[in-house]
């Protein structure tokens, strides 16, 4: 069976809690169970989980190099700041999809640009909580899962 690990930074923890006007009404448990279910029906075994911390971030993903199969990363604010998890991201040995539920690109200036996108196999955004739904779809193809 394949592993993904589900990486979430900084604020998600807010999701549906805070401006469900740019984010929804999702809360990041709510996502966990859309992604649980999903990969339960694709044979993928998922790890999700949110930090508020870069270290954390960049710690998970160093850790998550010959143990997981593929890598989902909503980076969040880090995504338009973060070399350092472009660096660990780099050098992650595994396929890496970017997901953001809203579309940076359509925001403000300074969310336009991705330190994450650089490294990344395939970006979605835009798309709301089915972003992470299509990512884990896209995941299974490359890692050749049970589709
Ligand atoms: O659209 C996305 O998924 C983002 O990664 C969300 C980040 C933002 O910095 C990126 O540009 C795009 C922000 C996450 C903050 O989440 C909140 C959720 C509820 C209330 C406040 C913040």
């Amino acid at each position: 069976m394949k592993k993904v690990i589900i990486l979430n930074g900084p604020n998600l923890n807010l999701l549906g809690i805070r401006e469900p006007e740019v984010y929804g009404t999702t809360t990041l448990r709510d996502l966990e169970d859309l992604c649980y279910q999903k990969a339960f029906s694709h044979h993928i075994k998922i790890d999700f989980r949110q930090t508020n911390h870069e270290g954390e971030l960049i710690e998970w993903v160093q850790e998550a190099r010959g143990i997981y199969d593929g890598m989902i990363v909503n980076a969040a604010g880090y995504t338009h700041t973060s070399v350092a998890l472009h660096d660990a991201l780099k050098i992650a040995g595994m396929p890496i999809i970017e997901v953001h539920l809203s579309n940076p690109k359509e925001r403000e200036s300074f969310r336009h640009f991705s330190y994450v996108e650089l490294v990344a196999d395939h970006v979605i955004a835009g798309k709301g909580p089915a972003g992470y739904e299509e990512a884990l779809e896209k995941l299974a193809e490359i890692m050749g899962a049970r589709i």
